[in-house]
């Protein structure tokens, strides 16, 4: 078991789109493990492969209340329902930036499991809220992006003054200095 770093917006990397997993081996398995427990101990309630720098399909998940449930999709296709709700989202890869977001209130999920074998969920409530945050950064998606720009640039530069973004190819000085 490993903790893996978490990347944090606007580390470019953010946006690689994750590919699909082909094939389910130990490398699979012991990703899903170091995932589970990265999201615990930041902690969270899900983390996708994207954050820490993985371009793989894969979401961990855990909505319980005592955080002992963990679930796990791979290649996860969500098909929206219900109505537009607007929730309060956090991001661990936007660290205390909480706005709110309109998702589906509801979702049906086609998934496959960390062996590879194929299952179907409906999902409502927190669970419905969090794969749709979880999708999107798979498809290199962050939910600053549902925001104004101006509150947008906000975050960003936020983010970049306290130094948390490691993202190698933003050359900080070069960051313009007045606003327009
Ligand atoms: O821990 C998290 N909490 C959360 C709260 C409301 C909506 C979405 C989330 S997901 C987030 C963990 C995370 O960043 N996953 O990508
Ligand atoms: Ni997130």
């Amino acid at each position: 078991m490993a903790l893996l770093d978490i990347l944090v917006y606007p580390d470019p990397r953010l946006r690689n789109k994750a590919l699909p997993v082909e094939v389910f081996d130990e490398t699979v398995g012991k990703l899903v493990e170091d995932m589970a427990e990265t999201m615990y101990a930041a902690p969270g309630i899900g983390l996708a492969a994207t954050q820490v720098n993985v371009a793989k399909r894969i979401v961990v998940i855990d909505t319980s209340e005592h955080q002992d449930r963990l679930q796990v999709f791979i290649n996860p296709v969500l098909t929206g329902m219900g109505e537009l709700v607007e929730t309060e989202e956090g991001c661990l890869s936007v660290p205390g930036v909480i706005v709110p977001v309109k998702r589906h209130s509801e979702v049906h999920i086609s998934a496959l499991d960390k062996n590879g074998e194929p299952f179907e969920l409906h999902a409502s409530g927190l669970l419905a809220i969090c794969i749709q945050h979880e999708v999107d950064h798979l498809d290199g998606k962050v939910f600053v992006d549902y925001l104004s720009q101006l509150k947008r640039d906000r975050v960003r530069k936020q983010l970049l003054r306290e130094g948390r973004s490691s993202g190698k190819s933003f050359d900080k000085r070069k960051e313009p200095v007045t606003a327009s």
